[in-house]
Parts: C-alpha cells; structure tokens; sequence
C-alpha cells in the first residue's frame, strides 16, 4: 500500500513539471548586517540547547529584538539547507490536482465539499507552520510564527510591509509583490460569517476559498498569489491568522473531524535533509495545543486545558511579554519541565497544577536578551503538593484537596507606574498575603505579610529609586501573580 503511494507521488511528480514555470528564482545577495545576525545565531545555536513551544501572537506586538530574530530565522532557513524552498517547491508540486487527469491524487488544497476524505487543507499548513516553526526555535527558542490580521490591517504602508521587517523580502528574495492590486482582503463581517458556520468541511471550504484565506494571497500578489506562496515569509504570519481562525471555531465547534489518516509530505515517506519527516494523522492534530501552540491575543496569553508533554522539546517555553495566565486544567506532570516567562505578568490560577518530581519555573524579566533568568515562582525540587492529591484552588486563593472552584478575579495593581504608593485590590475577601518587591537582580527589598484582607496600599516606597521593579502576591502560600512596576 505504502509503496504504490510512493508510485503515485512519483508520478504525480513528473506530471507536474509544468508548475515549474511558477518557479521565482531567489537572490542570494545578502547584506555586511545579515551576515553579522548569521553569525551571532550559529553561537546562539551552540549556547542554547533548550527549545520552546510556541505562543504566538499578533506581529504588532513583537519586540524589536523579536522582528530582527523572526527576520534572521527567515534567511537562515532560506540560506542553510533551505527549508524555505523545500515548502514553497512541494506546497507547489501538490498544490491542486482536481483540474487534472489524475482527480484522485493526493493534494492539499481546494478540494471539493463532497470529497470531504480529501479536506486536509488546515491540518496540513498547520502541520507545515509547526514544521518551519520548530526549524526556528533551533535558531532562537523564543521564536515563534506570528500572525497577521488581515481583516484589519490592510495598508500597504502598514508595519507589516517595513523595510526592516517583511518589506526587505520583496527585493532580495525576487517576490514580485504588488500589494493591494488584486485585493480585497476580508472583512471582520466574512470572518464572523465563516466562524459561525457549524460544520467542520463547511467552515473549512468557505475559509480557504473566500477571503479571509484567499484574500492575502491575492492582494498581496507576486508569490503569494502563485503555487509556490511559501516562498514569502508573510505566507507564513498570514497562515498563523488562518490557523488561529481553525483555533477559534474549534475552541466553539469542537467537531473539526478528518476520514483520511495520512497527509502528503506527512505521510511517513518524505524526507529533508537526510532526515525522514514522521507520519501525522490530521485527527491528531485538530487541537492546537497537541503541538503546545498557543494564540495570544489583546495583551493575554491563555494556557488551558493543557499537559505539558515534552515531546518535541526537553524544556517547554512559554514566553509571552504581556499577561501570561496558567489554570484551568494547565498541568506539568512528574517528570516533565516547563517555564513561563513574561515581561510583566504571569498569573497562575485555580486549576494550574505542577505534580510531585516536575520542574516548573515562572519568571518575569525586562524583555532583553539575556535578562531571562529570573525566576520569581519556582516550584522545582521542593514538592509543590506533598500529599500526593492535586491541589485546586478556592474562591479565595487557598486550596481544597476535593473540590475544584473558580477564582473569581484578578487582583488590580495601580497606579502603575507609581510614586509613593500602591494600591491591590480583590475582587474576594481573603486570608493572607505574602507582599514581596523584588529588584531586577533578584534582591528582594520588602516583605509583608498581611492577614484577612481584600485590599492593600502599600505607602512606604517613597525611599526607593526611580526603575523597575517586580511585585509578588502570594494568597494563602498558593495563588501567586508577579507583576513588573516601574517608579517615576
Ligand atoms: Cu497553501
């Protein structure tokens, strides 16, 4: 059976030279800056032996540093061993073949609402993004593939199109854009529209064929508009928005649903760089975070109902500049390691569960490298639950061994930045705080503990010096927020 697919693959092949002409040559100019960032990335590369999985979220909310390693990524994997070729050549050699003498053949998109045993078109590019993604966070473990809102972000003089971010690509790598020409993009209604759709092929086939799929190829033109579309960068920030777009309905639907097993090039029988790419069943894949892929969206990273596995990575790395929140059903079970790491503030909520034997850290940094080793939640050799039950947390952050109840807010932090004093408050009456404010070094300043309280003001910080600092809440010595404040 394997080996007359592997005859019709061939096949399919030779039939398909014609797609050749689609073929845009690349230029390998590359600049004196470039070949600095190569540089730098190959030590990185040795430094680093950690891999992350990925949080991705809108490329309006990258850091700078962040755009300058996402473009770095790009023409690495173009430059060494071109992975970027290799999608865009075989995205383009198994592109459609319905219009063809062989209608049956194995392809990845545009097939019909009746041949629904053929509708693997999402699971595929999610299969290919997880793929070009992993390849980056061997370069850098904190990339990831953001994602581009074409509904709303339609100038062509938008950031997105900046020379120094994916604007470069247009000359060096010969794409031929001509944005806006052979629009339009979708609007928030066809978005809407197709999220309320409530069949999987339905909702599948209306996604890809209208706007909100087609829409970018076309308008952005030049390789995005041909079968090799993958050969710009921004296939793959427009298709991180299809791919959350698959998220979002399945996080309501739930009923994303395949009757094939294989995809081609995931079949088991395709190999890159001399190393053969594991078989991936479609049915495997219809949650996101079987991949530990997570969306993020308006400033909030939400991690849940999710068990940290490790199996692609020996650490798994969440790192998220905004709010990082960890409950619901978020488990790092004996054995496995895991780390959240943000810029201002990690939450671990009701339901967040680290097991006897895990290794768990959360940490809040400035956001430049090297300064993301500060932990500032550890639960880590210590054991987080000695009596060998879960620990769920209560309405007011203490835990109950049977029962699991919701947390009901958040505690607010303000003003912020501050001069003279702080001011936290809850939504719930509590027991005890633990009040602690940290330095960026990790030397703790103040402690306080205050017993039966709902709010706080913290009035005695007149005396430290203007900068950043980190505040941690402890409830109850279990629900924990770390949030970074700044003095004027
Ligand atoms: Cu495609």
């Amino acid at each position: 059976m394997i080996r007359m697919l592997c005859l019709s693959i061939t096949a399919i092949h030779l039939n398909l030279t014609k797609h050749m002409k689609y073929f845009i040559p690349f230029n390998h100019k590359i600049t004196q800056l470039q070949r600095s960032f190569f540089l730098l990335s190959a030590i990185l590369l040795i430094a680093i032996s950690t891999k992350a999985q990925g949080i991705r979220k809108s490329y309006s909310e990258m850091t700078e540093i962040e755009r300058i390693n996402l473009v770095n990524a790009f023409y690495q994997l173009r430059f060494n061993g071109d992975l970027i070729n290799d999608l865009a050549v075989f995205h383009g050699q198994f592109f459609d073949f319905t219009n063809t003498s062989t209608p049956n053949a194995l392809d990845i998109h545009l097939n019909l609402p009746n041949q629904p045993q053929n509708e693997i078109f999402l699971a595929w590019h999610r299969r290919q993004l997880f793929e070009l993604e992993q390849a980056m966070q061997d370069l850098d473990p904190y990339t990831t593939i953001p994602y581009w809102n074409s509904a709303v972000d339609q100038s062509p003089s938008s950031p997105l199109w900046d020379f120094n971010f994916m604007g470069q690509f247009n000359t060096d790598w010969s794409l031929n854009r001509n944005l806006g020409a052979n629009g339009p993009l979708p609007t928030p209604t066809n978005v809407t529209n197709t999220q309320a759709l409530t069949n999987f092929f339905d909702f599948s086939n209306v996604l890809e064929r209208q706007a909100v799929h087609n829409g970018a190829h076309r308008w952005v033109g030049g390789a995005m508009s041909a079968t090799v579309s993958p050969r710009d960068p921004v296939f793959y920030l427009h298709h991180s928005w299809v791919d959350k777009q698959w998220k979002d309905w399945e996080d309501v639907h739930q009923s994303s649903a395949y009757l094939r097993t294989d995809m081609i090039r995931y079949d088991g029988t395709y190999s890159f760089n001399g190393q053969v790419i594991p078989a991936v069943n479609p049915n495997d894949i219809t949650d996101s975070r079987v991949y530990g892929v997570f969306y993020a969206d308006n400033q909030l990273a939400d991690l849940d109902d999710y068990t940290v596995n490790n199996t692609y990575n020996p650490e798994e790395l969440f790192f998220y500049q905004y709010t990082i929140q960890a409950g619901d059903g978020f488990e790092v079970p004996a054995g496995r390691t895991a780390r959240i790491e943000s810029t201002t503030t990690v939450r671990l909520l009701p339901g967040f569960h680290a097991a006897n034997g895990s290794s768990f850290t959360a940490a809040i940094g400035n956001g430049t490298m090297g300064m993301r080793d500060y932990p500032i939640i550890m639960r880590n050799q210590v054991p987080w639950d000695n009596r060998g039950v879960p620990i769920r947390w209560n309405a007011c952050g203490g835990y109950d061994e049977h029962a699991k109840t919701v947390f009901a807010g958040d505690i607010k932090v303000y003003p912020n930045p501050f001069t003279d004093h702080i001011n936290m408050i809850s939504p719930n009456s509590c027991d005890t705080w633990l009040i602690e404010i940290y330095d960026l070094s990790g030397r703790k300043l103040k402690s306080k503990y205050y017993a039966e309280v709902y709010s706080v003001i913290i009035d005695d910080l007149s005396s430290l010096s203007s900068g950043t600092y980190v505040l941690k809440l402890t409830i109850n010595g279990n629900m924990e927020q770390s949030s970074l404040i700044i003095k004027q």
